[in-house]
């Protein structure tokens, strides 16, 4: 990519606004710099150092055994139990009446807080029932719940009993239910009648009931009552968790646990062709998300409030909703519903609520935020707050800014952190003690972590070069394979590259060697022999008073191969912007990054599409810029979005 991406990226770097942190900040945080200096020091001898956050049933002999590559095992001849290491192990030190969670549901009014006391109890009621099932260590349980209690609760259970969970994300279809329960195995599901969503029921029993006309080997499922809707019932198959769960005896003896025990199967999303299970183990996953949560978020467990706005459906979820929060006896918020139910203020109302001193979200709701208006959260108290993250997706120089200034209120850390399903936890990321955060980049490999940014050869780039990006070493959280596919692990992730693991993004090394990412190599544009990145041209436009949200993409070209097309939200404020609007935004992105750039063509629309976990479907949007019947959208939000763009664009036309 080194021939480039070069007018697009100089934009980028010439972004120069940066964030130091407060002396104050800097002089009360859990790591200074010397952590780095440690880590590259001997990395294998750094992870075992802080294995020592773990409590061990039987330690380990060996930190890596990267004899087998790329299959890793950390941690070899180590023994323990996950669920005891979030749960037990903090009551018995005295932390049993802390809170765990603070539930929100979406109905008004229903909460309540749960300790770590009754949070351990309910896990070992589940793990009984689990157990009485026949469900035995190594068996796959398919989860496909709300956001609700039960659901960490049915996770944490799987884990005592060595279970893999696989957490199938409520919005998804039968069909992809029954495929991913197939894929594993799955014999027993659990689940809920329905949960609450934009003041709806989002029905879950009558779609498990579908898929499981597909599973033939799904024996049993538990189902929570979450909204009492009416639902069927199978005689012998479906039981109820208040008649099971709820009266079943509250201890239960925990086995340990090798450290490569498999503890879940997270299929992703998004790409063609079969879901790729990625599998995660024990230990080295637990010590990953346990000590980024406490080394990136500056966490003071004692103190802190934290919220991480992912669905547990999702991996944000399993690793900073659930395990690394759990792991450092964390009192966390859970919300099930829309940031707009029955509101916009819902998430700055749970804010000042909990007093929650961590957020942790995606550059998508930020940019609603964004397009909602800063005088809804500037109608609340947020004062609570003292470091905000990002996830997801590149957060917009633009978004970031308005994110420090209207959230946390011009005063607390920024981290934006690159990481994804198949890392388990965060890679790359500014500490927010020690970095100097540049709005838009995700900075540097983590303490332990090996990141470049390599050329079509597989060489390093200079700094100020793009590329892609690669991890050069193993590292404790990494996933193991992919569940019965060790063939296409080693492909997908260890080939093109060979000793090197190849994320699929596109990065830049800015002129200090800070990276940027670029996101998915698949959504580079190749416009006249000129590699333009769509995270840049949507940054420069989002950069625009007028705009909101963009999406772009490139469209075929007769002239320049590929053409920059772009879907635009506008501002509140901006009214539906007139005709001249998009030769005003063409303008901007000419003179922001250069002619190269500027869109053929912009469309004004009132939403993107969006998967579940808040990505944009570039694809989707590639098809109606070239004029194409709209592709897949089963794994879309919101699947009339599509209809809505059509529409407009009829009318434009
Ligand atoms: C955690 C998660 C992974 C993909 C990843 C990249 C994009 C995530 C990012 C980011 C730029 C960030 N991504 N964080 N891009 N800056 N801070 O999202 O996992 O759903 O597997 O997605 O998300 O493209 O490759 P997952």
């Amino acid at each position: 990519m080194t021939d480039t991406t070069t007018s697009a990226l100089d934009n980028l770097a010439s972004e120069d606004r940066t964030f130091p942190p407060s002396p104050e900040f800097a002089a009360q945080a859990n790591v200074d710099a010397s952590i780095y200096a440690e880590a590259d020091a001997d990395r294998v001898a750094f992870w075992g150092e802080r294995a020592k956050r773990l409590t061990w049933a039987e330690p380990f002999e060996q930190v890596l055994d990267w004899s087998d590559a790329p299959f890793a095992k950390w941690f070899v001849g180590g023994k323990l139990n996950v669920a005891v290491n979030c749960l037990d192990r903090h009551v018995e030190a005295g932390l049993g009446d802390r809170v765990a969670y603070h539930f929100e549901g979406e109905p008004d009014g229903d909460r309540s807080s749960v300790t770590y006391r009754e949070l351990t109890e309910r896990v070992c009621q589940a793990a009984n029932v689990l157990e009485g099932l026949g469900v035995q260590a190594g068996d796959r349980v398919a989860i496909y719940m709300p956001m609700i209690l039960e659901t960490v609760v049915a996770m944490l259970a799987c884990a005592r009993i060595g279970a893999p969970h696989t957490v199938v994300f409520g919005g998804f279809s039968a069909d992809a239910l029954a495929t991913r329960i197939l894929d594993c195995d799955a014999r027993v599901v659990l689940t809920a009648d329905g949960g609450w969503r934009k003041g709806a029921e989002v029905p879950l029993k009558p779609v498990v009931d579908e898929a499981l006309e597909r599973c033939p080997d799904v024996r049993t499922t538990v189902v929570v009552k979450r909204t009492g809707s009416d639902v069927a019932m199978v005689d012998g198959r479906d039981l109820w968790w208040h008649d099971t769960v709820d009266v079943a005896e509250r201890t239960h003896e925990a086995q340990a646990f090798d450290a490569e025990h498999p503890l879940y199967v997270m299929y992703t999303s998004g790409t063609t062709g079969k879901p790729k299970g990625i599998l995660h183990t024990s230990a080295g996953y637990l010590l990953g998300t346990s000590w980024t949560q406490w080394e990136v978020f500056d966490l003071k467990p004692e103190t802190d409030v934290y919220w991480t706005a992912a669905d547990i459906g999702w991996v944000t979820g399993h690793s900073y909703v659930v395990y690394g929060p759990l792991a450092n006896a964390t009192t966390s918020v859970i919300y099930e519903g829309a940031p707009d139910a029955p509101h916009k203020g819902r998430w700055w109302e749970i804010v000042e609520r909990y007093g929650v001193s961590i957020l942790y979200c995606a550059p998508t709701a930020i940019r609603t935020f964004m397009k909602w208006g800063a005088d809804i959260p500037a109608k609340y108290d947020l004062s609570s707050l003292r470091i905000i993250g990002s996830v997801g997706e590149p957060i917009n120089p633009e978004a970031y800014v308005w994110y420090r200034e209207h959230i946390g209120s011009g005063r607390t850390p920024v981290v934006d952190t690159w990481w994804q399903t198949e890392t388990g936890s965060l890679m790359i990321s500014p500490l927010p003690g020690v970095t100097a955060g540049k709005p838009g980049a995700a900075m540097k490999a983590l303490p332990g972590i090996g990141a470049d940014v390599v050329d079509d050869a597989g060489n390093s780039v200079p700094d100020g070069s793009g590329g892609y990006l690669v991890l050069t070493e193993p590292w404790p959280s990494m996933l193991r394979t992919i569940w019965g596919d060790p063939e296409r692990y080693r492909e997908t992730y260890w080939s093109r590259f060979p000793g090197k693991y190849f994320a699929g993004d596109g990065a830049k090394k800015d002129a200090d060697g800070d990276l940027w990412l670029l996101g998915r190599v698949d959504d580079v544009m190749n416009v006249a022999g000129h590699r333009l990145s769509t995270t840049e041209i949507e940054s420069a436009l989002v950069a625009n008073p007028k705009v909101a949200e963009a999406a772009v993409v490139g469209a075929s070209d007769e002239t320049t191969g590929q053409a920059v097309v772009a879907f635009v939200i506008l501002r509140g404020e901006a009214g539906d912007g007139g005709p001249e609007v998009a030769t005003e935004l063409r303008e901007w992105v000419a003179k922001q990054i250069g002619k190269i750039a500027r869109p053929r063509q912009i469309l004004v629309v009132a939403e993107l599409p969006k998967t579940r976990s808040g990505k944009i479907m570039r694809r989707l949007l590639r098809d109606v810029a070239e004029n194409r019947p709209v592709g897949d959208v089963t794994t879309l939000a919101d699947t009339t979005v599509m209809d809505t763009i059509r529409g407009g664009m009829a009318t434009a036309a």
